[in-house]
């Protein structure tokens, strides 16, 4: 049988990458493996959610005697199960978790990572098929090496994050992930199981088209975000046109669509929830990460998203992102709100 020499998986990928770094351990690699690995499992879970009515309600017991799991508190299983057992991950928080989990085993311990993540982003969509999305990033600890993780670990800015990546459910399933060296998408191929390189080097256009934002939430923005997305609505011939509107309210579908076309997502504040939704360290931070080495920006309206230093777990965060010509005129509006 003839061999696509062409095919490049992600074990091959970070293995290539490794070559330029003859003092590197693999443990980073061995980490976005198991993030791979684990993300295998719920795409099989996802693309079966159509069949919940066949298969069992969460809270059920389905046909094999099995408890039927919530999708989002069932990847946050598989998340937090491969990388507690791997041996590349010393500890980890979660979107779905009170407080982080420390990993209280010798190899876990001397281990250089810990992971943070939203095992199941835009879960509300699940049952209306459509796209969502796992978002990570990873930081080296800053507690010694043997010990168990503290809560320092994961309250790192942005800037610290040594990699940060998002799967998306989708029309495929697609594993994109970004170093300080760029940023690659793969593909999994269901007929062999394997994430294979089909976007290498993602650039996001520094201008695009699409401005996505809850329209919903319009009279509750400031007047700067309210000016801009007039100003979006606006555009006349001589600049193009209007922008396209498109939001799908999952936030990796949004992102990564912008990421690839160029375009702008926001999730800003409101009257009622001055921070927005989105959390800074599961969501916004990787999202800022991933953006900025393509060539983006991301801010909160006052700052960059990755100079932020987190006080708590769970902080949300008011959140623009995307092609760096496009945020920087939205940072003129901005900068009248502050
Ligand atoms: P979740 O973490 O509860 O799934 O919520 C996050 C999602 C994002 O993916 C999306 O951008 C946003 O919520 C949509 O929120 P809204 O419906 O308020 O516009
Ligand atoms: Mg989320």
């Amino acid at each position: 049988m003839a061999i696509n020499r062409k095919i490049l998986t992600l074990d091959e990928f970070t293995i290539q990458q490794l070559r330029d770094f003859p003092h590197a351990t693999g443990e980073l690699s061995r980490l976005l493996r198991d993030m791979g690995l684990a993300a295998k499992r719920v795409n099989v879970e996802v693309n079966k959610a159509g069949l919940v009515d066949i298969l069992g309600d969460a809270g059920t017991v389905n046909v094999q005697g099995e408890e039927v799991k919530k999708l989002d508190v069932y990847a946050n299983d598989q998340f937090t199960g491969v990388l507690r057992h791997g041996i590349s991950c010393a500890g980890i928080a979660s979107e779905e978790l009170d407080d982080y989990v420390a990993f209280d085993d010798e190899i876990s311990k001397k281990s250089k990572y810990v992971c943070l993540y939203d095992p199941l982003d835009g879960s509300a969509n699940i049952d209306v098929n459509v796209s969502i999305g796992t978002i990570f990033g990873v930081y080296r600890r800053v507690t010694p090496v043997g010990s168990l993780v503290t809560k320092e670990d994961f309250l790192q800015p942005g800037n610290q994050q040594v990699a940060a990546g998002y799967m998306i459910y989708g029309s495929s399933t697609m594993l994109v992930y970004a170093t300080r060296r760029g940023v690659n998408g793969f593909t999994l191929d269901p007929s062999i199981g394997e994430w294979t390189l089909s976007h290498p080097d993602i650039k996001c256009p520094e201008i695009g088209r699409i401005y996505s934002v809850n329209h919903g939430n319009f009279f509750e923005y400031s007047e700067g975000v309210k000016k801009y997305i007039t100003a979006c609505q606006k555009k006349d011939k001589t600049n193009g046109g209007p922008y396209t509107q498109r939001y799908i309210g999952s936030m990796v579908a949004d992102v990564h669509r912008n990421l690839i076309k160029g375009g702008i997502f926001t999730y800003p504040g409101t009257t009622s929830k001055p921070k927005g939704k989105l959390r800074l360290l599961y969501e916004c931070n990787p999202f800022a990460f991933i953006v900025e080495v393509a060539g983006g920006k991301a801010t909160n309206g006052k700052e960059r998203i990755l100079d932020i230093q987190p006080t708590e777990l769970h902080q949300r965060v008011p959140f623009f992102v995307g092609s760096k010509l496009m945020m920087e005129e939205l940072e003129t509006y901005l900068k009248e709100d502050q």
